[in-house]
């Protein structure tokens, strides 16, 4: 049994029953020319995001604990796509038209596929689901019950709204998640922020907040833990 200094208090794990959920590092979010661009947004402040959670990602694989990945995006002929997801935003280019980093949030694309930093290896089920929770139209659910898995640590991007809708849903199904604060990120500090105090206030209503130097130390007890020198935001 392992314990990741958290909030609101430690959270418990053993490895063989905890996945490392990385959630939608896709170019798409992250960088200029794709969908959260479309949207309107600056994408820089994703970036932050990455280092931490290539850190995690590491780790975790050093350790031995299974690592999914998830990508929001729909099939080339947008069967999946609501047309009122298509049409949110108003943007000059939305869902499915042709951006720099090809068509925007379709499966296959440039653009849809994870940054090389936090790059799927073999192994490692990647989720491709048409929403913002991992759970909806996807088969996570049987991957997390085949693999016996009971609790996930969580990094990804956006806090409030793929990672926080993610957490809320696994939440519901009886996981324990420890989003992990520096390995997300936000268009927006300020959701960033209270995406992260939704999720650990009323005694951990959706689950425990932490971050990156914590499950580091957590995995390996001989790292001097540097997590309260930020505290856990
Ligand atoms: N727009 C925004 O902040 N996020 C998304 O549309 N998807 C995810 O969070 N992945």
């Amino acid at each position: 049994m392992a314990t990741v200094d958290a909030e609101p208090y430690g959270f418990d794990f053993e490895i063989p029953t905890t996945a490392l959920l990385m959630i939608d590092f896709q170019r798409d979010f992250v960088y200029p020319g794709g969908f959260g661009e479309a949207l309107g947004n600056d994408t820089s402040p994703l970036l932050k995001a990455l280092p931490p959670a290539e850190r995690v990602l590491k780790a975790c694989r050093a350790a031995g604990m299974f690592v999914i990945h998830t990508r929001e995006g729909h099939r080339p002929d947008l069967s999946d796509l609501p047309p009122a997801k298509k049409v949110r935003g108003r943007g000059k280019i939305t869902i499915g038209d042709v951006g720099p980093m090809g068509r925007i949030l379709v499966r296959g694309e440039l653009g849809h596929d994870i940054v090389e930093e936090v790059y799927p290896i073999d192994g490692e089920p990647v989720v491709d689901k048409p929403g913002k929770g991992a759970f909806y139209a996807t088969e996570l659910t049987d991957v997390l019950e085949k693999y016996g898995i009971e609790n996930l640590l969580v990094c990804g991007v956006t806090t409030e709204v793929c990672v926080n809708t993610t957490v809320r849903e696994a939440n519901d199904r009886g996981y324990r998640c420890v989003v992990l604060a520096d390995g997300c990120a936000s268009y927006f500090p300020e959701f960033h922020e209270m995406g992260l105090k939704m999720i650990k206030a009323q005694g951990g209503i959706f689950g425990w907040v932490s971050n990156s130097a914590a499950v580091l130390q957590a995995l390996s007890p001989e790292i001097p833990l540097i997590a309260a020198a930020g505290g856990l935001r």
